[in-house]
């Protein structure tokens, strides 16, 4: 990590960082800062909150004002965040498991009612944290602690997911595809309403020991060789895109932000 961004937006009395060597959760969290130091953003007038996980430890690095909150429940913390302080820019860092395990029906209500977060999903298709059980993300067959004979279930699309649900703008990338990631989380900032960006990070240590996937470096090779930018996609047969991913902006329609469409409310009865 260049040390000006470190200095800058890290709490480095709080570093070195619990994460495995090889674990995408850094890369990712890097971006972010980039991103935000991009935008040029004040410091004090952002917020970001995050779940439980692996991935949720970032907010005790980052050094904005921070929410580590409880499993599942990151943006019903930020729903609050926000509309107290509807001027304020709130980020969500959370897992795949936080996201959309425990905290799913949080994750479709907060993309319906178009509220003005950006969340990032650090997805490494697995829990982390707890040892390496089996997510909603976890490809099907694949294998985790708590399916030691493959997962059965299908697995979310979590972009699909948001933009059915009502995300204004939604994108993925990997942590191998850095520029793309805060080019995307800086798009999504602007966004007023919810933003969601799919960062496909890897887990080396339990997702990737138990898929044999190899090492961290063979995972970041992984996610180079199989993701496709949407843009190419569309040239491309479905033969050529079997076993890949797209990776891109997906959506970005703007609609109104949900904090604004309350204000206006309260300002009607202020009024009468
Ligand atoms: C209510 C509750 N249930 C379960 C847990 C245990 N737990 C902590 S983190 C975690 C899964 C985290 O997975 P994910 O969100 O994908 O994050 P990762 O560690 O993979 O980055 C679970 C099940 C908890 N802390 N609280
Ligand atoms: S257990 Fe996996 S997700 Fe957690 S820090 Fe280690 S490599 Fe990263
Ligand atoms: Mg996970």
């Amino acid at each position: 990590m260049p040390s000006a961004i470190v200095n800058e937006y890290f709490r480095t009395n709080k570093l070195p960082q619990i994460w495995c060597p090889g674990c995408g959760h850094g890369i990712i969290t890097r971006a972010i800062t980039v991103a935000i130091d991009k935008l040029g953003f004040d410091r004090d007038k952002i917020c970001v909150v995050s779940g439980i996980g692996c991935s949720s430890r970032a907010t005790g690095y980052l050094d904005f004002d921070t929410l580590h909150t409880t499993h599942g429940r990151a943006l019903a913390f930020a729903t609050g965040v926000k509309l107290a302080n509807p001027e304020m820019k709130v980020i969500v860092i959370t897992g795949d498991g936080d996201a959309s395990a425990i905290g799913g029906n949080h994750f479709i209500h907060a993309c319906r009612r178009n509220i003005g977060i950006t969340t990032i999903v650090f997805n490494n298709n697995i829990y982390g944290m707890t040892g390496g059980q089996y997510s909603p993300t976890t490809p099907k067959f694949d294998k985790g602690t708590t399916a030691p004979y493959g997962n059965i279930d299908k697995a979310f699309d979590i972009p699909t997911l948001a933009a059915a649900a009502g995300a204004t703008y939604v994108g993925r990338s990997t942590a191998y595809h850095t520029n793309l990631l805060i080019s995307l989380i800086e798009n999504g900032l602007k966004n007023d309403g919810f933003s969601l960006i799919e960062a496909v990070s890897s887990c080396p240590t339990y997702y990737g020991r138990k898929n044999k996937k190899g090492s961290a470096v063979d995972m970041l090779e992984w996610q180079k060789d199989h993701a496709v930018n949407i843009s190419a996609a569309s040239k491309m047969t479905p033969e050529a895109l079997e076993g890949k991913f797209l990776i891109g902006e997906f959506k970005n329609s703007p609609e109104p932000e949900y904090t604004s469409e309350y204000q206006k409310i309260i300002d009607r009865f202020i009024k009468e």
